[in-house]
């Protein structure tokens, strides 16, 4: 039965943009940047300068590729390889290619929150190397990972790239580890991409690029919300401003309101007040070191394995078992 007054929407969206601009300080999260324009915008990303992350761990891909795949292949029986919010998959082809010149037996389950992600995924896949089996799987992290616990039989190799943990505050990075954790056999292996902490300017850099891209990407959650959920934000009004601690390896993303401004949301039936210079939180980009990645793994009940890292040591990939 449908109300002939306003209809108020309760998606998982909804609630959670109606609560992250009723709290104080306000946020929202970063796992709404992504919609078919945020999808572009952060590929765009990965392409400047500024954003070292992607190329270091193409780096690490084509240094340790043999490595890396005999890691996987492990005794040589059949595995699947699940990769946590694989996007565009670019880095994970190295490897793909590599397996297939090996003639290893492995299917591809990439699993992303966005389907527009996954089907370009798969058509590109299928176009570059046909020879790989690809079962995309749409869902968050989250809830995906019931569906990788019920994947009995074959071995799994279970990826986690560029640094996509690092949107996790480290309590949720423990207790996404752990649940991972929960879901993994004995011969199973976790790979998972960890930014290093380094030199805090290039880090803000990457952040925050001249061309704008990355303000665009930020503020892509507020287009999201115009045209979702019926909101009037001007972007105009918002700038975007990067934090980096290098006592903690935390960066963080705002959104600062420029000046007072009322915003409303039509299918939330909600009013939002900005007092100037109001922040909206965003994002969190986790840096790491050693002394941290051993203590995740710690808490977590995982083991390292073995780990590889760029010339610069930037950036590093771990391999964990239970
Ligand atoms: C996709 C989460 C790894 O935090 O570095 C890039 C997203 N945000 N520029 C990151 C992002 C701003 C990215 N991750």
């Amino acid at each position: 039965m449908q109300e002939k007054t306003a209809i108020v929407l309760n998606t998982p969206f909804a609630q959670d943009v109606r609560k992250g601009l009723t709290d104080y300080p306000k946020h929202l999260s970063s796992k709404y940047f992504y919609d078919e324009v945020g999808d572009k915008l952060f590929q765009d990303i990965m392409a400047m300068p500024e954003y070292y992350l992607t190329d270091c761990e193409l780096t690490i891909f084509k240094t340790y590729k043999e490595d890396i795949s005999g890691f996987f292949q492990g005794q040589g029986d059949a595995f699947s390889i699940f990769e946590l919010g694989a996007g565009d998959g670019k880095k994970t082809k190295i490897l793909l290619k590599e397996l297939i010149v090996k003639n290893v037996d492995f299917d591809y389950r990439p699993i992303d929150i966005s389907q527009n992600a996954l089907q370009l995924l798969k058509a590109s896949i299928e176009r570059e190397i046909p020879e790989v089996a690809i079962k995309p799987l749409q869902g968050t992290y989250f809830d995906t990972l019931a569906d990788i616990a019920r994947h009995n039989g074959k071995r799994k190799v279970i990826l986690f790239l560029g640094s996509n943990i690092g949107n996790l505050l480290h309590p949720q990075a423990v207790e996404f580890l752990k649940n991972i954790r929960t879901i993994l056999n004995e011969e199973d292996l976790v790979f998972i991409g960890f930014d290093q902490k380094k030199h805090p300017q290039k880090i803000l850099d990457a952040y925050n690029d001249q061309a704008g891209i990355t303000e665009a990407f930020n503020k892509n959650v507020l287009a999201r919300i115009n045209k979702e959920l019926g909101g009037n934000f001007d972007l105009d009004n918002f700038l975007h401003w990067e934090v980096y601690d290098p006592e903690t390896g935390t960066a963080k993303s705002y959104l600062v309101a420029r000046k007072a401004q009322r915003v409303s949301i039509k299918t939330l039936d909600l009013t939002v007040d900005f007092k100037q210079w109001e922040t909206i939180h965003t994002e969190i980009s986790q840096k790491y070191d050693d002394e941290i990645i051993k203590w995740l793994a710690d808490k977590a009940g995982l083991e390292i394995t073995a780990h590889f890292s760029d010339p610069k040591d930037h950036y590093r990939d771990y391999i964990f078992k239970r």
